[in-house]
């Protein structure tokens, strides 16, 4: 019996021990992943996370540190660098939402949790392990700003012949890619094949227009070797991860194109992985750009020259606006102002016909008189050759006189001849004016001090009768 019982304790001891050493591996930490799942498989573009059960470290340490370091090392070497200090909860568990590793190396990996901190592994100590895994990149291509260029015509006076298309942004995931090659097919009514080039830019400051300096990165020419052709253009450049450019796909015009619709999609784009070595599609495609109106060749050319006669007028004398100098602008409309040509209408307008055309002017004064004609037809009289302007000199004869009453003299010698008499009699009447109106400014203060005077003697009178009615009024006050 004494043996039996013996045996018994023992086996009791023997379950005490297995349930203690169960609750010291049930004191352990996982990895898990970015979703909270516990996972001992990542890939590269994956996120570590560690999490614990509670009581660790024997709940004797808080502080921690964790090291993440290569599989089966004998030292603590932690691959970010250094070991990451961590302080536990109350309940001695590693705080929720814990990071470990951001951006993990292919490899595989045991992580330590260094109790002690004494830079060293204890068989008690807690310990996992996981893999990662090199996972190739991925590729987006999505629409940029969007380019609204309604229409284009070829201006020789005004020569752009590079036209902005289309934007894209395009963004890189895992890894760095080599650019490798666009596909872009024509649309639109107008010949396709007439474009001269077709061309990829780098659109660094992400403006949406072609600037200096942008890089070329793939280029056509011709952009299309038939109408609504697809071009498979080579790109030269390395997107690097997690990084977003904005790319730009400018055509070049030929100043012979036909009139037309000009539009294009971007129906794929590859790369090849730096690190996996491997082959990416890029995904968002395909896309679509506006349609560029292609109008025909700017025809109406030259610098506006607007010519007044006479200069300088006689007050009240017509004076002839004569407009010329523009070719190919028959039909065109030409608005003659006295302000700038950005003001309304104030003074006519002619049609031009065979180059030229001429209003007949009425000035009343001296001005700066505009010439406005819209040679592109784009709603302005801003480009080049728009508009013209010219200062009128009128004579005007009466304000000399009335402004300047010294220098008749010099006036009735000025006009000699068939002038001069008219201008002696308008003298004569504006002298005899002058002193009817002194007359009668005489007579208006000889009125104004009689009535004066009037006022005065009234008062007076109106007083001396207060003074007599005084004497009565005491009088009869004492009767009372
Ligand atoms: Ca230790
Ligand atoms: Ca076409
Ligand atoms: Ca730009
Ligand atoms: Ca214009």
């Amino acid at each position: 019996m004494k043996k039996e019982s013996r045996k018994y304790i023992f086996i009791l001891f023997l379950v005490l021990g297995i349930l203690i050493s169960v609750s010291f591996v049930h004191a352990s930490i996982d990895t898990k992943n970015s979703r909270g799942l516990t996972t001992t498989s990542f890939f590269t573009s994956d996120e570590v996370f560690l999490k614990s059960s509670t009581g660790l470290c024997n709940s004797i340490y808080q502080n921690i540190d964790v090291y993440i370091i290569k599989s089966g090392d004998e030292v603590l070497a932690d691959v970010r660098g250094k070991p990451e200090e961590l302080n536990l909860t109350s309940t001695y568990q590693i705080p929720a939402n814990t990071k470990i590793w951001a951006d993990p190396v292919a490899g595989d990996y045991d992580v330590i949790v260094d109790c002690d901190k004494n830079g060293a592994y204890h068989p008690l100590e807690p310990k996992t392990s996981f893999s990662v895994d090199f996972k190739k990149g991925s590729g987006n291509v999505s629409m940029g700003s969007e380019i609204k260029n309604n229409s284009w015509r070829y201006d020789a006076e005004n020569e752009i012949l590079m036209i902005e298309m289309l934007q894209l942004s395009i963004s890189a995931g895992g890894e760095d890619i080599g650019l490798a090659n666009i596909s872009i097919k024509a649309t639109g009514t107008g010949n396709d094949s007439q474009i001269s080039a077709l061309e990829v830019y780098v659109d660094t400051n992400n403006n949406g227009k072609l600037d200096e300096n942008e890089a070329l990165i793939g280029d056509s020419q011709p952009a299309y070797l038939q109408d609504n052709g697809e071009t498979n253009l080579n790109l030269d450049y390395t997107l690097l991860a997690d990084s977003g450019p904005k790319l730009l796909i400018v055509y070049t015009m030929n100043e012979d194109i036909e009139e037309g619709g000009f539009g294009l999609i971007v129906n794929s784009v590859y790369g090849i992985g730096k690190q996996s070595g491997e082959l990416i599609k890029f995904s968002g495609l395909p896309i679509n750009s506006n349609t560029l109106k292609v109008l025909p060749k700017q025809e109406c050319l030259g610098s506006l020259a607007l010519e007044l006669t006479p200069n300088p007028a006689e007050e009240g004398e017509s004076v002839l606006a004569k407009i010329s100098n523009l070719t190919g602008c028959d039909d065109k409309t030409v608005n003659i102002k006295t302000k700038p040509c950005i003001y309304p209408l104030d003074v006519g307008y002619c049609i031009l016909k065979e180059r030229k055309c001429e209003i007949e002017l009425k000035p009343t004064e001296n001005n700066e008189y505009y010439a406005c004609v819209d040679k592109n037809g784009d709603n302005d009289t801003l480009d080049f050759g728009e508009t013209s302007s010219i200062s009128l000199v009128v004579n005007s004869k009466t304000e000399k006189v009335t402004e300047e009453p010294g220098e008749f003299a010099n006036v009735t010698n000025q006009t000699q001849g068939e002038n001069a008499t008219a201008v002696t009699g308008d003298i004569i009447s504006q002298l005899f004016d002058s002193s009817f109106k002194n007359i009668f400014v005489l007579l208006e203060i000889t009125l104004l001090l009689i009535l004066v005077v009037l006022i005065i003697i009234s008062i007076r009178i109106k007083g001396n009768r207060q003074e007599r009615n005084k004497p009565e009024k005491k009088k009869s006050e004492g009767e009372e």
